[in-house]
């Protein structure tokens, strides 16, 4: 695994941090190919504001990149590349004594935590295990990002249902999915879809709840041949799905339309393969979602995410205080009452940081120089070459 993420850092403290190792040297590389993706993070939707059920947060905080380390003259350098965020809220909690928090909430890692480490505070829990510590992993991500493009991969998100608002995609080509859906303040490609996801979250906020939902994440424009068949943990289904399921409040992950195609017989579902007029090999369906025994196929990588509602309701919660051992309700704090729109974008951090770590693998070198060629060869010895067979052969004597 050539690429490694460390992330540090609490909600409220001075800074997120991500250390990137393994990067090669010689990609271009300046905050403005990061704070893009950290403002689409952040909710900011084309209109500059954040979507409604974004948490308040996203209204103080102006997530900007400083890049510490590995970058010289706007050039990694193949060193681990440091990036930081400052949190501006940290001002509000620098000095303050603050009131412990004893009662914990369902669903988020308050009590977990605090059993976990011995915590006599539930913050030290939820400072942590904050989904603020994404900004990290979006850091990361839109350097790993980078380094995909250079290949001509392009990795997207978008919003398909909040709430059991399901929009209908079925009109729209991946490309344009992902397109339109950066137009969009729900990340929705269809207008309609918007509009009624839009009303159901100002309905929840109304009814001080909260709502979660399930976004795509697609890759287009990968070689066949990232990941392997030959270990479990080499498999990049495994990876993907790993890396989707660490993010804060994902509960499930489907590859391609994996759920269907359990209650369909193999005929109906396997993906036939054709060759092509020019006499390359390929597929007229993709069910599959671009992976074949844990291996890039070269078709587009579809990856659908269901993420719970958030924890933190306005709208109490049975639970006990931990100081006291009496039945108590929930307290509320400051949090959003949806960030589905919002967890695509990490959805997609997620995704690139895991494909640039098997493109690094595939290709292997230390500079984008060395890496260059050797995607091009790769891409000719690709799906285009039909393998020549050989003969009959003993194969354990
Ligand atoms: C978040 C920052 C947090 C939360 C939210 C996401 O900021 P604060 O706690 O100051 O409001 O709004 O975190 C959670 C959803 C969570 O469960 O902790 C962010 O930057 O995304």
């Amino acid at each position: 695994m050539p690429l490694r993420t460390l992330t540090a850092g609490e909600s409220h403290g001075p800074v997120v941090l991500t250390i990137l190792e393994g990067m090669p040297a010689g990609l271009p590389l300046a905050p403005e190919d990061i704070n893009p993706d950290l403002a689409r993070r952040q909710g900011l939707g084309p209109a500059g504001k954040p979507h409604p059920g974004a948490s308040p947060r996203m209204k103080l905080e102006h997530d900007t990149a400083e890049l510490l380390s590995g970058v010289m003259a706007g050039q990694t350098i193949g060193a681990p590349i440091a990036v930081q965020v400052r949190n501006l809220d940290h001002t509000k909690w620098q000095g303050r004594a603050v009131a412990p928090m004893t009662i914990p909430r369902p669903g988020h890692a308050d009590l977990t935590g605090a059993l976990k480490y011995g915590y006599d505070d539930l913050r030290q829990s939820l400072e942590r295990a904050s989904a603020r510590e994404t900004t990290a992993r979006v850091a990361a991500g839109a350097i790993a990002r980078k380094l995909l493009a250079e290949f001509g991969i392009r990795v997207g998100s978008y919003v398909t249902e909040i709430g059991g608002v399901e929009a209908d995609l079925s009109a729209f080509p991946l490309t344009e999915r992902l397109d339109a859906a950066l137009r969009s303040e729900m990340n929705c490609p269809s207008p309609e879809g918007t509009e009624a996801m839009r009303a159901r979250v100002e309905a929840i906020i109304r009814a001080r709840d909260t709502l979660g939902g399930v976004f795509e994440v697609v890759a287009l424009g990968l070689p066949p041949g990232l990941g392997s068949h030959v270990h479990y943990d080499r498999r990049l289904t495994g990876r993907l799905a790993g890396a989707l399921l660490s993010i804060h409040a994902m509960k499930g992950v489907e590859i391609g339309s994996a759920f269907a195609n359990a209650r369909l017989p193999g005929t109906q579902v396997h993906d036939e393969i054709i060759r092509d007029d020019a006499g390359s090999l390929t597929r007229r369906t993709n069910r599959a979602g671009g992976l074949e025994g844990g291996i890039t196929t070269g078709q587009p990588l579809v990856l659908r995410v269901a993420m719970k509602p958030i924890s933190t309701t306005l709208n109490p919660l049975a639970s006990v205080d931990l100081a006291t051992g009496a039945p108590a309700a929930t307290d509320y704090e400051r949090s959003d009452f949806c960030a589905v729109p919002r967890a695509g974008v990490v959805g997609e951090a997620m995704v690139c940081l895991v494909l640039a770590d098997a493109l690094l693998e595939k290709l292997g070198g230390d500079s984008l120089v060395e890496l260059k060629p050797r995607f091009a060869a790769l891409r000719r010895a690709s799906l285009d070459d039909v393998p020549q067979l050989g003969q009959p052969r003993v194969w354990w004597p």
